[in-house]
């Protein structure tokens, strides 16, 4: 039986875990492409991740290429294609060239695999997924973008390092745009079912949302030349995975909503069903004013940079 393709577009610090974590979970046969110049780049971090298997023991294999003719047929791409965030910048100062290499990206993908699922992670997220969205013409449940997961993990291991009790039963999500106004829902968030409102004093909670908002920041600053890349790689490998397996894992992702939410036309981190019709399903909740205000907040947000994209 032939395993799945997965293609990783962009070859660099994310794509790079990527193809590891793929392929340790044997999710399926992996391609990392890249620009012909970085070309030797994938093509050697390839070579380095097949001499890896004996120690771990996966069957997977892994290539590298600059031809996109290699990744027809590919059942799940997953983008890092574009440049990261130095000290200073915010993820909107991206857009001007991540845009055109969005674009490029979405041509190609439609051209070699038009029923492929997409994972969008190149910044600003909501408009280069919402860029991808536009150029592909993909049906809104095939393009999907990673933030949400990360934005709650960080969120949920800023808790448990706050609690001391194990960060596996914190549960909690971040909704709204992927930026400095994204929106962690305080009151949902339980430590083993028990509400974590009851548990932490409503100002240091406050703190740990602050330093969740700007937790990439935090990583750019101490990188000094880059982004986060660890637990950004793992974050889309789960949404990949509930794909691949139709696992239907409810995932705060950046999907297209119609209404939802009050939302319409606009991807934007919400809960989202994961299964192997992509994107099934966006779980709508009442949100209280003070939330429902936040997310307006981010909206608009998500609505400047998109416009900036012209599409
Ligand atoms: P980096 O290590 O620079 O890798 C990017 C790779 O993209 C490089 O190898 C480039 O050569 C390659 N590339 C450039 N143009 C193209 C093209 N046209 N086709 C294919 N590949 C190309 O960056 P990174 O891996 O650290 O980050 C990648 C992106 O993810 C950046 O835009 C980051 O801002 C973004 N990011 C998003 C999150 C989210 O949570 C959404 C988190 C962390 C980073």
């Amino acid at each position: 039986m032939s395993q799945p393709k997965i293609s990783l577009i962009g070859g660099g610090q994310i794509g790079g875990n990527l193809a590891l974590i793929a392929a340790q979970k044997e999710l399926g046969d992996v391609t990392i492409f890249d620009i012909p110049k970085a070309e030797g780049m994938v093509k050697g971090k390839a070579l380095d991740l097949m001499q890896l298997r004996p120690h771990d023991g996966y069957d997977s294999n892994i290539s590298g290429t600059s031809n996109w003719n290699d990744l027809k047929n590919t059942d799940v791409f997953i983008i890092t294609a574009g440049i990261p965030r130095k000290p200073g910048m915010n993820r909107e100062d991206l857009l001007e060239i991540n845009l055109g290499i969005m674009k490029d990206v979405a041509k190609n993908i439609k051209e070699q695999a038009p029923n492929s699922f997409v994972i969008v992670i190149s910044n600003p997220l909501d408009a280069m997924v919402y860029t991808f969205y536009k150029v592909s013409g993909f049906s809104k449940n095939k393009v999907v973008g990673m933030a949400g997961a990360l934005d709650s993990a960080r969120f949920r291991t800023f808790l448990a390092m706050e609690t001391g009790c194990s960060v596996q039963d914190i549960t909690c999500m971040v909704l709204g745009g992927h930026g400095d106004t994204m929106v962690p829902i305080t009151r949902l968030a339980t430590i083993g079912g028990v509400p974590l409102e009851e548990l932490i004093p409503s100002d240091r909670l406050d703190e740990i949302v602050e330093r969740t908002r700007f937790a990439g920041g935090e990583i750019v600053k101490l990188f000094g030349n880059g982004s986060a890349y660890y637990a950004p790689a793992q974050s889309a490998i789960e949404m990949a995975e509930s794909y691949l397996k139709d696992k239907k894992r409810v995932i705060p992702c950046a999907s297209l909503c119609e209404g939802e939410f009050g939302i319409n036309g606009y991807f934007i981190g919400v809960p989202s069903v994961i299964g192997s019709g992509g994107v099934e399903k966006i779980l709508e909740f009442d949100l209280k004013d003070e939330e429902k205000a936040a997310l307006d907040n981010t909206l608009e947000a998500v609505k400047n940079t998109v416009k900036e994209t012209g599409l």
